[in-house]
């Protein structure tokens, strides 16, 4: 199992539903009246613990600090028929795209240990909350149980029966983001994302059906270490300077490039009139670093496409003179030059990550 990073990806929460109150045992008490009738109140009921999707929430995070749900429980019954508070709900948000596992231990402590155990842990599906504003009851309540009042009858007056409230669920959850793919392609337009994508991809890539999306990530499946392994690469259009003020459709290309493992900044290393390759790169790492200081600390690398135009070597010479430590890889997406080099970067990349 992947444990917490800065950026939270995976958590496990402590839910509980509150337990139902009592019902009380008690008897009208009035002046000349040496014994009234019962008049025990009910006990509420427990609070739910419900989950709301919440589009403006693009991670875990909130759960790391407090990673619990306890629901209020319901107040016992009172005296004069008066009823107990009922428990307050207890509402979580998460992003959409997060799938919800339920862990087979009871308690905390339990389910620390399975982790740290070698056999890994069996978690059980719940739900996968992609929606909106989609509701769900994740855990029941306890009822709460009736007073003496309700006891009452012609053959007994003075009823001592009354009714326990009933307990509310509780478990260990995992909440999960899903992923749109292990690498995330980033790069202003024409830098050749598209073309690198096709030409690593094994297969066409295909457009992820990704819930909360009005972009459409394209997503190749890339086979690695000679074919014995795999990853996914998504190419997610739209990222333009100012993206993480939300100009365009910044904050949506920004969330979802935050459902990647590691980054691979593409850009065009020949540049033009137009752009500045170097430039491009920097104002690329500045809008992921202003939209989320931890995005900014995903793995990343950055590939020099477009290496059979003219100029592109001496732009990439003076990228390594400046930045000796950013590891960057020199291709022709288009004639298809550097590509083997790309995926053993690849390769090491994600398993340095894990
Ligand atoms: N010369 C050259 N052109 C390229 C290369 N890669 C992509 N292109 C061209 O650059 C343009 C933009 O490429 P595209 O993949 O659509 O870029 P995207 O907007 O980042 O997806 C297209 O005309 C491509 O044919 C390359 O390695 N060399
Ligand atoms: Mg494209």
């Amino acid at each position: 199992m992947k444990r917490d990073k800065s950026f939270v990806d995976h958590i496990r929460v402590h839910c509980r539903a509150g337990n139902g109150g009592h019902g009380v045992v008690s008897f009208r008490k009035e002046k000349f009246v040496p014994r009234g009738g019962p008049d025990g109140g009910d006990g509420g009921d427990g609070g739910k613990v419900v989950l709301i999707v919440d589009e403006n929430t693009d991670n875990l995070r909130s759960f790391h600090y407090d990673p619990k749900l306890l629901a209020e429980d319901g107040a016992h019954g009172q005296s004069w028929k008066r009823h107990g508070k009922n428990g307050k709900t207890k509402i979580g948000r998460v992003p959409p795209g997060t799938v919800i596992y339920k862990s087979p231990a009871t308690d905390v402590t339990e389910a620390v240990a399975m982790e740290r155990s070698d056999e890994g842990v069996e978690l059980e599906p719940v739900i996968d909350l992609t929606e909106p504003g989609q509701e769900y009851v994740l855990l029941e309540p306890g009822r709460g149980g009736r007073g003496n009042f309700h006891f009452r009858s012609a053959t007994n007056q003075v009823p001592q029966e009354r009714e326990l409230g009933t307990e509310g669920s509780e478990g260990i959850f995992y909440f999960e983001l899903r992923r749109i793919a292990d690498i995330g392609l980033v790069g202003f337009p024409n830098a050749g994302k598209s073309t690198l994508l096709g030409k690593i991809s094994a297969k066409q890539p295909k457009v992820a059906s990704y819930p909360f999306t009005t972009l459409t990530p394209q997503v190749g499946v890339v086979s690695l270490d000679g074919g014995s392994s795999r990853c996914t690469v998504a190419d997610i259009p739209g990222l333009i300077e100012g993206a993480h003020d939300n100009r365009g459709l910044g904050h949506e290309f920004l969330r979802h490039i935050t459902r990647c493992r590691v980054l691979l900044f593409v850009v065009d290393i020949a540049g033009s009139e137009m752009r500045d390759p170097i430039e491009d790169i920097q104002t690329l790492r500045k809008e992921i670093k202003l939209y989320d200081e931890d995005l900014a600390k995903f793995p990343w690398m950055v590939v020099a496409n477009k290496m059979d135009l003219e100029g592109a070597d001496e732009n990439l010479a003076i990228f390594q003179n400046r930045f000796p430590k950013v590891p960057i890889i020199p291709i022709s997406a288009m004639e298809g030059d550097g590509i083997d080099d790309l995926k053993v970067e690849m390769s090491k990349i994600l398993s340095d990550g894990e």
